[in-house]
């Protein structure tokens, strides 16, 4: 059993050899939502739920970009096998490790008892070499999620695949086929290597940057510890990106006829890549996020963060070929498959857009003052109210290049921590901003609660920065809800999916003012590839997160660092207080923007200890990680 698809060549025997590999009876290492060309997931009828689901984890070799891969898979196939599940049944699968060291596996979203979670050291030992584990759990929710390793960084190696979990109630929304689309990122080197490259040199992979010349000349930046064109840290420079498993040429395509809608589970089941869908001609319909019902909301493209999932239907009216474009957050590659009416039908691949560059509100710099007029003829801007945190010598921007190579963009007479106050930011390359939207919005100056400009006021952060684990810091953090994210800013007549647009179909029942709140900082030193929360690393923590059983918290964080990090709780839902009421959406994963100051509320039910982290698999490894106690508050020490 073990190795059993080595010999075979995955991607090439389909190319060449189509059709046959049912005759040579192999067709069966490939999930049919995988194959090359689908018309559909396997079977949502009822009665089709395996009683017992068989997972072998293995190493294997496959074809990816016609490069032969050693890669790490469940069944033989990256991505692993669809799970399919019913809401309401009792899902027992067994988790087999055929490989030489340790492995585990998590149902990423699922809510499940906690020593069913797949967490090694949190939930259980995790599964030896030629161990099996049984895992068995009440299925008590629908939706799309997907399952991966929580080990090391098996993830990164392929194992990971999809879940779908068919609701009891008949679903709010119609379709006549629907398709898994996992996107994931595939890399020739060895993980660890990739993780030793970054902590040796973190933009190691990002070969867009200005030069090492360019910025050693520039000391402001060098004390910044900040680069504007830090969008990835692991980039096309050595991923492959990954539809179904397959690399852009290989072209995965899903089937449909003419006057079908199509639901699409997009999964980002990747271990570092943002994505920006869209698939040209056709409007996607939202209907759920991380596997809940929301309001549908009609987009042109959405962002999907590490770990998260939306489901989205399209309606294919013409006999025509499409293409599904899911482009790299950093413009470094992309991923793509079509939707056809016939095999072998393929649309034009779109133009891959520019580079984004930080902005001032990426660096939490005081609101978002790339909408500040900067004709000169303004000389309001004091900010001699604002506190720039402790330690100041390294916020001086004197000197800033927003554009990395051209020279003439600095603001030299910019002086943050003085009483200055013609603060001349004339010639501020203000990336490509909207100029007339963002002017600087509720910004609180130091506190003056008299402020009264909008209801999002910038919150300056305090004169504590977390220590040496955090540089960098974000001075002034807000609520980046109504953005859709780097990159995507001013898409004239093209709509972007963004968070407060996120409304549950149904409101909650059990929502109510939280009794707690607690905040948590999310902290980096980018030039030593650290990564933690509150400053400390997983590594230099003693005691976990403590929740109390039964209350309502409200989970406020804020991101000192200049990164997108998608945050994950295990065990309970986080519900994203977007001003939708009592209509707020559950997340498993809420991505966190630069400089964002953003709050879930939780309802804290499950006892016992879970995981709790940023789902970039290296920022995880490197220590953006915490274990949650959720613990009786009477029996409580703290
Ligand atoms: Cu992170």
């Amino acid at each position: 059993m073990k190795n059993k698809s080595s010999t075979l060549n995955r991607r090439n025997f389909l190319r060449f050899t189509a059709g046959m590999s049912i005759a040579l009876g192999l067709d069966s290492l490939i999930p049919a939502y995988a194959k090359q060309v689908v018309t559909a997931n396997e079977p949502r009828n009822k009665g089709k739920y395996s009683d017992l689901i068989d997972l072998q984890i293995q190493q294997t070799k496959l074809p990816i970009a016609s490069k032969n891969a050693s890669t790490l898979t469940v069944n033989g196939s990256i991505p692993g096998p669809l799970v399919r599940l019913r809401e309401g049944q009792t899902a027992t699968i067994q988790v087999t490790n055929n490989l030489d060291e340790d492995t585990s596996l998590h149902w990423h979203g699922l809510i499940v008892p906690r020593e069913m979670d797949g967490v090694p050291g949190i939930s259980y030992a995790g599964i030896k070499p030629g161990e099996t584990f049984t895992y068995r759990f009440p299925v008590k929710q629908s939706g799309t999620y997907w399952y991966h390793s929580h080990s090391g960084l098996q993830e990164q190696l392929g194992h990971y695949g999809p879940i779908i979990i068919d609701p009891i109630e008949p679903e709010p929304f119609e379709y006549d086929r629907d398709y898994v689309v996992l996107l994931s990122d595939w890399t020739f080197e060895d993980p660890y290597e990739v993780l030793a490259n970054l902590k040796k040199f973190s933009p190691y992979y990002n070969y867009q940057r200005p030069t090492i010349g360019q910025l050693a000349k520039n000391l402001a930046w060098n004390r910044m510890r900040m680069d504007p064109t830090d969008i990835a840290d692991v980039t096309g420079a050595t991923y492959t990106y990954l539809m179904n498993g397959m690399a852009s040429d290989a072209n995965w395509t899903g089937l449909f006829k003419p006057g079908e809608k199509v639901r699409l589970r997009f999964i980002n089941g990747s271990a570092m890549t943002f994505f920006d869908i869209r698939i040209p001609g056709l409007k996607m319909t939202v209907v759920q996020a991380d596997g809940q019902n929301i309001m549908p909301v009609d987009v042109d493209e959405f962002r999907i963060a590490t770990a998260e999932t939306y489901d989205v239907i399209v309606e294919l009216q013409e006999n025509t070929a499409y293409t599904v474009f899911a482009e790299t957050m950093d413009r470094s590659g992309y991923a793509r498959g079509t939707l056809a009416p016939r095999q072998g039908m393929s649309a034009a691949i779109p133009k891959q857009r520019t580079r984004p560059i930080r902005t001032m509100a990426d660096m939490g710099m005081a609101g978002d003052m790339s909408g500040m007029d900067m004709s000169g003829n303004n000389s309001s801007h004091d900010m001699s109210g604002m506190n720039m945190g402790s330690n100041n010598s390294s916020h001086n921007m004197s000197g800033m290049d927003m554009g990395g190579n051209n020279s003439s963009h600095n603001m030299s007479g910019m002086d943050m921590g003085g009483n200055n106050s013609s603060h001349n930011m004339s010639g501020m390359d203000t990336s490509g901003s909207n100029s007339s939207s963002h002017n600087m919005p509720g910004m609180d100056m130091g506190g003056n609660s008299s402020n009264s400009m909008s209801n999002n006021r910038g919150v300056m952060h305090s004169a504590d920065t977390h220590g040496a684990g955090n540089s960098g810091v974000a001075m002034m953090s807000k609520s980046r809800l109504d953005e859709p994210g780097i990159g995507l800013q001013n898409t004239k007549n093209h709509r972007v999916l963004l968070y407060n647009d996120l409304i549950s179909l149904k409101p909650n029942q059990k929502q109510r003012k939280p009794e707690r709140e607690m905040e948590l900082h999310l902290t980096g030193n980018m030039e030593r590839y650290m990564w933690s929360f509150d400053g400390k690393k997983f590594s230099q923590i003693e005691e976990p997160m403590v929740f109390f059983d039964g209350e309502r918290l409200r989970l406020t964080f804020v991101n000192d660092t200049m990164m997108e990090h998608p945050i994950h709780l295990h065990g309970m839902w986080m519900e994203l207080v977007n001003g939708s009421g009592l209509n707020q959406p559950r997340k498993h994963t809420l991505n966190v923007k630069p400089a964002e100051r953003v709050s879930v509320d939780v309802n804290v039910d499950a006892p016992g200890y879970w995981a709790f982290h940023c789902h970039l698999l290296y920022h995880m490894k490197v220590g953006m990680f915490r274990t949650v106690a959720v613990v009786d508050r009477s029996t409580s020490t703290t």
